[in-house]
């Protein structure tokens, strides 16, 4: 749904302009450096990126799930790892509080997510716990007003920047499933927490992932997610199926991106006494891409219409995300294979991409697991 064809106009336009003109000449040096300028943090925040997502009444944009969509495939024109750091506060780590927060913790945690004071982080993976999340052993034990939370969560995104973490720990541990698991919003300096050394990636430089270690962490019982044990893991469900769609929306940009460089690259690289972007071998892979990102695309925003008419689209989302993530690692192949030895060498963005895009087909939901859930809702509609 569109709320304003010409408010989103504007909004799309001065995104478009801030990522071509800003962001990707700031890319190299971001893979080098492994971190985003201030400066650049601060024009997101300015543009209000924190918040796209964050009903108006906090402070935030308030996007649809359509205008969310449409804003990503622009973002993603450029390394992922921007989009990253305004990610979690927009998706997973805002997400539980507006979906099943109490007003209160609506109150004290949104407006300074949406402006970007205060930066969010979803805990959910953990050493042993990774598709298999309602197997998830994090404890949390009550003791008076407070619960007492133990255990070690893995690969948390922005975890290094974090101010408030959305922890899924296991309040029942009778139960081993998901029903003994509840959500605890926990904040950085929380006596108990810390924080293992950054991750070093394959790709995706500039956006950190480290351990968040929890040793007899204090957490007010106040910061129960929607004051009600045993709802954490639809909680993360409901926060993952919008952050799958957002995902996918994201691996259509960046494949848009890579197809324009390797178009680019094509209409110059002469072979043969003239452009190699003249040869159909070349045009297939050209024309593969183009075709494959476009069916992304719509399914893309074809979920995001369907959640915003209020339809449950888990399979679609599964479906969007498999599909889009998988479609932009054969883009991401064929843009190295047109560029030639080019693509192999860090001069050329593609071959930063072809690292950076691996990612999507493993986090918010490995290929497998979205197939899995496709299947599993099929069953489940054919035999209800
Ligand atoms: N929305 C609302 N509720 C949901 C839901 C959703 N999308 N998905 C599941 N639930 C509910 C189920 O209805 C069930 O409730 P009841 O017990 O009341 O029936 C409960 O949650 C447990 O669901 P389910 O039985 O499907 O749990 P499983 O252990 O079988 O787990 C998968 C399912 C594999 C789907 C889940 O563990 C998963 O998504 N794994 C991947 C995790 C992931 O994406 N990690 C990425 C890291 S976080 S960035």
């Amino acid at each position: 749904m569109i709320r304003d064809p010409q408010t989103l106009a504007l909004l799309l336009d001065s995104v478009k302009r801030f990522v071509r003109s800003k962001l990707v000449p700031a890319e190299h040096r971001l893979a080098e450096t492994d971190e985003i300028p201030p400066a650049l943090i601060d024009d997101m925040r300015e543009l209000g990126l924190f918040g796209m997502c964050i009903p108006e009444q906090y402070g935030g944009l308030g996007l649809t799930m359509e205008e969310e969509v449409l804003v990503a495939f622009e973002l993603a024109w450029t390394s992922p790892a921007f989009r990253s750091l305004i990610g979690t506060n927009n998706g997973i780590g805002s997400q539980g509080i507006i979906i099943d927060g109490t007003s209160a913790q609506k109150e004290k945690y949104l407006p300074r997510l949406a402006s970007g004071e205060l930066i969010a982080s979803f805990a959910l993976t953990e050493p042993d716990s990774g598709s298999d999340a309602a197997s998830l052993r994090t404890s949390a034990v009550r003791d008076g007003d407070v619960y007492i939370l133990n255990g070690t969560k893995r690969y948390i995104t922005n975890a290094p920047e974090a101010g408030v973490f959305t922890v899924m720990a296991r309040t029942d541990p009778n139960s081993k499933g998901a029903g003994g698991i509840s959500a605890f919003l926990v904040e950085a300096g929380a006596p108990g927490l810390s924080l293992g050394k950054r991750d070093i990636k394959m790709g995706q430089k500039g956006a950190h992932t480290c351990d968040v270690i929890f040793e007899n962490c204090r957490v007010p019982a106040e910061n129960l997610i929607g004051s009600q044990e045993g709802i954490g893991f639809k909680t993360a469900m409901k926060v993952l199926d919008k952050g799958r769609l957002h995902i996918a929306a994201v691996c259509v940009g960046v494949a848009e991106r890579m197809l324009n460089d390797a178009l680019a690259y094509a209409m110059e690289r002469k072979q043969f006494g003239k452009p190699i972007a003249d040869f159909q071998l070349i045009q297939a892979m050209l024309a593969d891409s183009k075709a494959e990102i476009y069916a992304a695309r719509s399914m893309v925003l074809d979920a995001a219409r369907r959640r915003d008419a209020g339809e449950d689209i888990s399979t679609e989302a599964s479906c969007c995300k498999l599909f889009a993530s998988e479609m932009c690692g054969r883009v991401a192949d064929r843009a190295v294979q047109i560029h030639g030895g080019a693509g192999y060498i860090a001069e050329y963005a593609v071959e930063r991409f072809y690292r950076d895009v691996r990612l999507f087909r493993i986090y918010e939901g490995t290929s497998q697991i979205q197939q899995l859930l496709i299947a599993r809702n099929m069953i489940k509609a054919a035999t209800t």
